[in-house]
């Protein structure tokens, strides 16, 4: 394949870790940068020897000849990020949240679709290597038809320290953390036709909640449990582990914290580790969510290669993120919300 010229824009916390994965990618060079703020734009085209630097999006566009763009910066931009690159033809990624709300994500779809841009959105938590162990099981039929599960993410991590932002949001958990649980019992048990939820804020320093529980029905007939919270301390600290429980009609399978992976099934019971590998420049305890990084970005390449839909393209994250304004309003009203209706 000939080589793909990407720019990113947003050169804060996280994005560090997706220039990392650019530099790994085979016929890729991230050829230009773009934040608002010249202090992260210096460190990290210094870092990544980035020599074209933009403060402006539109201006980067203008001068840049690109065959993508990554959009790292927070939820607030990135909808005017996701048009320009619409209006510029330039195939987009962005980082999750997707957008403020359903609408606008609606909106950016649309902008694309009618552009003719592929779209994904860095939904990058079902790329972990043990999340995709589980569903490689579940694929096998080991464990016949799963009728339960459980996707559960309860830590007492510091997540403000690296990203104070989380901590002033009126929305919290649901919309930064639970997006991408909600997004993995999506990807294991199918979409979901109606859910409820419970919210609690136990952190009285936060504006947002950091305790969700969610019930949800799925449309193949299994129910789930998604359960998140940032309140829970414990004697190991799980960060950014998920755990999951699934129950088939042939057997089990649990993903236990330390990358543990039981299956109990047709042909017996098999432990394993499944523990995602330490790249080179990832750091524990956040190798987990590193190299996922690596792996949705080395698909979106792929993707653009084959021409095939992106697993998390914008029009499937939809149903993630409907999942999120389901759960805000099933909290906020005790009842359950039916998710056809706000698709
Ligand atoms: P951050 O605040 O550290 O970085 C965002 C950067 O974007 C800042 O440097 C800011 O100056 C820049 N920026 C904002 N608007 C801009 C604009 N219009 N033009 C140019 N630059 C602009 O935030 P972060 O913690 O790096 O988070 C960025 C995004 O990544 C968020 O959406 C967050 O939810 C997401 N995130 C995803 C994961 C994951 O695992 N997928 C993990 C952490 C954060
Ligand atoms: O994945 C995320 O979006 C991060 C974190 C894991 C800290 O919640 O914000």
């Amino acid at each position: 394949m000939a080589g793909l010229s990407g720019a990113l824009i947003g050169c804060g916390f996280f994005a560090v870790n997706q220039m990392h994965a650019w530099r790994d990618i085979e016929g890729v060079s991230i050829v230009a940068i773009c934040d608002r703020d010249p202090e992260r734009l210096r460190l990290v085209g210094d870092q990544f020897g980035v020599a074209r630097r933009y403060t402006d999006a539109a201006a980067m566009f203008a001068a840049e000849k690109l065959d993508f763009v990554d959009v790292a910066t927070t939820v607030g931009s990135h909808r005017a990020l996701v048009e320009m690159a619409a209006e510029n033809r330039v195939p987009v990624i962005c980082q999750k949240p997707f957008a403020p709300t359903l609408g606008d994500a609606k909106a950016m779809v649309k902008a694309c679709a009618d552009a003719g841009v592929p779209l994904m959105v860095h939904e990058n938590f079902r790329w972990q290597s043990p999340i995709q162990a589980v569903r490689a099981v579940l694929d096998s039929g080991e464990i016949g038809t799963p009728f339960f599960g459980r996707i559960s993410f309860r830590s007492g991590y510091d997540v403000f320290s690296g990203q104070p932002y989380l901590a002033t949001g009126k929305r919290f958990i649901i919309e930064d953390l639970g997006i991408h649980i909600l997004d993995i019992a999506r990807f294991l048990l199918g979409d979901v036709s109606s859910l409820t939820a419970r919210t609690k804020r136990i952190n009285p320093a936060i504006a947002g909640e950091d305790v969700a529980t969610i019930l949800m029905d799925h449309a193949g007939g299994a129910t789930s449990v998604v359960d998140c919270s940032y309140a829970t301390k414990l004697a190991v600290e799980p960060f950014p582990e998920t755990l999951i429980e699934l129950d088939g009609s042939d057997g089990t399978i649990r993903l236990a914290q330390g990358y543990r992976l039981t299956v109990t099934g047709k042909s017996g019971t098999k432990v394993s580790d499944v523990s995602p590998p330490l790249l080179p420049w990832a750091s524990r305890p956040w190798h987990n969510i590193q190299e996922s990084v690596a792996a949705i970005q080395q698909h979106w390449v792929d993707c653009l290669a084959s021409g095939q839909e992106p697993a998390t393209s914008g029009a499937d994250n939809l149903k993630t993120f409907a999942l999120v304004e389901a759960a805000y309003a099933a909290g906020a009203s005790r009842e359950p919300v039916q998710i056809d209706a706000l698709l």
